[in-house]
């Protein structure tokens, strides 16, 4: 599951256990030593103890803003306007990049670029006219744990309060015959502020109440077997429900993680941190990266396909303005949602399917995914 690990896996893993009255808080895969800097307005992660030593802290990450980023805490007493700060992972192209455009061009924001290769990341920013200043490229590997845990301390570094994490690297491998693996073994596809917020991107197509969601294979968990056992095909399933490798499969799985771990962030730690947490369909976006590893027959007709057919298509631009849009705009605040586009591009709050939506199953899932990331 690794890369979804990105968005199931990895968001997954920011847990915050209670011992006794102290809250530990970690994030992606990493968790922070006892007291550090409290950096709670710019994370969100705040903890009711927070002026104690023992709250651990992480300043290189979560949450989240809207837009303008206003402070009435300097000295003065004045209100100063400064840019929020927001970690796009997979910013190299698609979506990602899309969305790192939209927002850096409202001069209200600065993306951090979380991206697995550096020079590509860097061509599609200049390709895509993005301003230099508005944009700061670190390098993340998703299927990597020691990769993760060193961008992490490489955001640190940058001693820049994070207000919006946006988990949104993914791989799709619909024609893979075998499992690949990430470095740590688990199954590939496997993601003072006026608002603080955590966005992981989830499709449609990992919904079975919806058609799209009815093309097989279809999304199903089962019973999470697969990824007790490790999700590492040896001696088990590289399949979450324990089943025969099947990628297209895989991918959609990953999806329903993705929203199941929204809502177990959202039930975690809204109510305290005030952080919203949302998922989202931005529309079919049948031109990006993702279908790089289908067969070119396929790629030709997608988009024609998503035009005229379904007409779920949508372009990468306009994908990214949704995005944005989940990511600063002031009326998306409502945590718990997953967001979708009508036919005038108007957003909605969407209906999860039952497996999407089963809190039990999303409990489970958070509680594997901390042991295997050896958080809990
Ligand atoms: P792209 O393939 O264009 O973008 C995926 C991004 O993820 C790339 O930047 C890629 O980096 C990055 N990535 C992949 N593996 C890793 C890794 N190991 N470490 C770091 N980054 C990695 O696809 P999209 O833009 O379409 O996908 C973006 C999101 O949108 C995904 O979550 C996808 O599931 C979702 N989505 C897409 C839809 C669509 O129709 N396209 C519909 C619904 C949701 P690199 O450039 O180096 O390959
Ligand atoms: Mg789908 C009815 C609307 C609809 C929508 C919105 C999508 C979105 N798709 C729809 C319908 C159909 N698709 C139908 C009727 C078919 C059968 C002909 C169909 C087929 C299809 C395939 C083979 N569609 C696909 C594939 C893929 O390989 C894509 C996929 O499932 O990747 C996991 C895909 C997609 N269709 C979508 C979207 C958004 C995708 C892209 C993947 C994603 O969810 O991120």
């Amino acid at each position: 599951m690794a890369l979804q690990a990105a968005t199931s896996f990895l968001p997954s893993a920011l847990s915050a256990r209670k011992e006794g009255s102290v809250k530990d808080s970690a994030f992606l895969g990493v968790r922070l030593a006892d007291g550090l800097k409290l950096e709670t307005s710019a994370l969100g992660l705040r903890t009711k103890r927070a002026s104690t030593s023992s709250v651990a802290i992480v300043r290189a990450q979560a949450a989240a803003v809207s837009s303008p980023a206003v402070t009435p805490e300097s000295p003065s007493g004045k209100k100063t306007l400064r840019k929020g700060t927001a970690i796009i992972t997979g910013a190299s192209s698609g979506l990602g990049l899309a969305t790192a455009k939209a927002l850096s061009e409202t001069g209200k924001w600065h993306v951090i670029m979380a991206c697995r290769d550096f020079l590509k990341a860097s061509r599609a920013a200049k390709a895509a006219g993005m301003d230099k200043d508005s944009f700061t490229i670190v390098h993340l590997d998703l299927a990597s744990l020691d990769s993760v845990r060193q961008f992490v301390k490489n955001v640190r570094q940058l001693e820049a309060p994070i207000h919006v994490v946006v988990c949104n690297a993914a791989v799709y491998q619909p024609t893979a015959k075998e499992p690949s693996y990430t470095a740590d073994g688990f199954e590939m596809s496997a993601s003072d502020y006026p608002s603080k917020r955590l966005i992981i991107v989830g499709s449609i197509t990992g919904n079975t109440n919806t058609l799209a969601g009815n093309v097989p294979p279809k999304a199903n968990l089962g019973d999470l077997r697969g990824l007790a056992g490790g999700l590492n095909g040896v001696g088990g399933s590289a399949m979450i429900d324990g089943g025969e490798f099947d990628g297209a499969k895989a991918y959609k799985d990953s999806k329903v993680c993705n929203m199941l771990t929204m809502q177990v962030f959202h039930r975690r730690y809204h109510e305290e941190t005030g952080v919203t947490f949302a998922s989202l369909y931005p529309g079919c976006i049948a031109t990006t990266g993702l279908f790089r590893e289908h067969i070119p027959l396929f790629r030709l007709l997608l988009p024609p396909f998503q035009k005229y057919i379904t007409k779920g298509y949508v372009s990468e631009e306009e994908a990214g303005k949704r995005l944005a849009q989940v990511v600063s705009d002031p009326s998306l605040t409502k945590s718990g949602v997953y967001w979708s586009w009508n036919n005038n591009s108007a957003s909605f709050e969407n209906q999860l399917s039952e497996e999407a939506s089963d809190a039990d199953k999303a409990k489970k899932l958070w509680e594997l995914s901390e042991k295997l990331v050896g958080l809990a």
